[in-house]
């Protein structure tokens, strides 16, 4: 169901700018593989919020950034006094990315501001928040930046996390020039808050649709374990002596996999997974590995939590071997975005003679921490490839993006004149 889709009287979001500025800001921070890497806090992370924000300076916003750098930028309406309706997303990246995920929703908001700034001034001001450390792959704390704003995380403990080199988020946003005094989002709450993202998965390309409502977000835990054996000849140490603490590691990724038989609604991934000393001839020592925990009901998540410390002590008994750590990384709570919000972007939809569809998110993102101090909603953008995301690979077509973005715009429009 792709080619033209019927306008509507709102500005029409100007479709190839949007793809221009996507291909522009995927070259800032290109991987070797093809992909780009900016990760959080990165010069290259800041080149690429130091475009943005020049787009977005173009659109005669004030931008400021508050105290975990996260950028905020607001078009003022005709009644500055009222709260503003937020848009916004993030543009750090995991290792060799593609080009949408996050950016997708901050350059829709640059359009949308484009397409405002334009116009006549609505009564409400419009706002663009391009987040901190979305992605939480540097410092072992996802949705960073939005979970400060929302007041879930203090800024000074979030200030303090510090990366495998021991260089604090603090320490790195000054680096940037990024740390700043705009007030949090918590502490005067947007009148509502919308996302454009991709979808990551591949629902709406087998159901051959290019928009969905987004109904709600999975809760995330990330858990780090860490088994300790004993360091051993890998010839000469009969089998039964050894504390092979990578043995120990395979069994419990295979225990932590089959959590999923008897938690329907888990999802369960092991990013990372490393033994020492990495030696040919020599039986691992300590093995570690964290694990992605996702569900989208808070009792199936924290059922599968508790589970882990046991399975970890097992497998380390089952080899001879220790639990030494079994630490929690990151963790964000299952968001269910307001029904109204939900109905608005559905609508929207049905009004482009498309079907609403409604979908829950299994991926995390800012809008989850948003959630919890606005009426939020998302709209998720067909992804290609079999919705593959977190990789090079990551496409979308332009029209199912401008479309997306269209649908954010007007539903904003309608909200700034709430
Ligand atoms: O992991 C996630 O779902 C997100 O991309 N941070
Ligand atoms: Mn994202
Ligand atoms: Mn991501
Ligand atoms: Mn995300």
């Amino acid at each position: 169901m792709t080619g033209t889709y019927r306008r509507t009287t709102v500005p029409e979001i100007d479709g190839e700018s949007l793809w221009q500025r996507l291909a522009e800001l995927s070259v800032v921070g290109r991987a070797t593989g093809g992909g780009v890497t900016r990760l959080a806090l990165t010069e290259a992370d800041a080149q690429g919020r130091r475009l943005v924000e020049s787009w977005l300076a173009e659109t005669g916003c004030e931008i400021n950034h508050d105290a975990i750098g996260n950028t905020i930028a607001i078009l003022p309406g005709t009644d500055p006094g009222l709260s503003p309706v937020l848009l916004g997303s993030h543009v750090d990246s995991v290792v060799n990315a593609g080009r949408f995920d996050g950016c997708l929703g901050v350059l829709g908001a640059v359009e949308v501001l484009r397409a405002v700034a334009a116009g006549p001034r609505p009564r409400r001001s419009l706002a663009v928040a391009v987040f901190t450390d979305e992605e939480g792959t540097r410092f072992g704390r996802d949705l960073l930046g939005s979970s400060v704003a929302c007041g879930l995380l203090g800024p000074e403990e979030a200030l303090a996390i510090a990366d495998s080199e021991g260089r604090t988020v603090e320490h790195e946003l000054r680096v940037h020039g990024l740390l700043g005094t705009a007030p949090l989002l918590v502490d005067r709450p947007p009148h509502a808050y919308l996302e454009t993202h991709i979808e990551q998965g591949p629902v709406l390309l087998r159901e051959n649709l290019p928009v969905a409502a987004v109904t709600g977000v999975v809760g995330t835990s990330w858990i780090r374990i860490t088994l300790t054996g004993a360091a051993a000849h890998a010839g000469a140490t009969p089998m039964e002596m050894r504390r092979d603490a990578g043995l120990a590691m395979s069994a419990l990724r295979l225990r932590l996999h089959a959590l999923t038989d008897d938690h329907p609604g888990l999802t369960v991934a092991v990013g990372a997974m490393n033994t020492l000393p990495q030696q040919v001839n020599v039986v691992p020592a300590a093995a570690t590995l964290t694990v992605d925990l996702r569900a989208s009901e808070e009792a199936v998540l924290a059922k599968a939590e508790s589970a882990i410390r046991l399975l970890a002590e097992d497998a380390a008994l089952t080899y001879g071997c220790e639990l030494t750590t079994c630490e929690r990384m990151s963790r964000t709570a299952p968001a269910t975005f307001d029904p109204g919000m939900v109905d608005r972007v559905a609508g929207r939809i049905e009004a482009h003679g498309l079907p609403g569809r409604r979908l829950w998110s299994g991926a995390g993102h800012d809008a989850q921490q948003l959630a919890t101090i606005c009426p939020t909603a998302m709209v998720f953008v067909r992804s290609q490839r079999d919705g593959i995301s977190h990789s090079p690979e990551e496409w979308s077509l332009p029209e199912d993006c401008t479309l997306g973005v269209q649908i954010m715009a007007e539903v904003a429009i309608d909200l700034l004149n709430d």
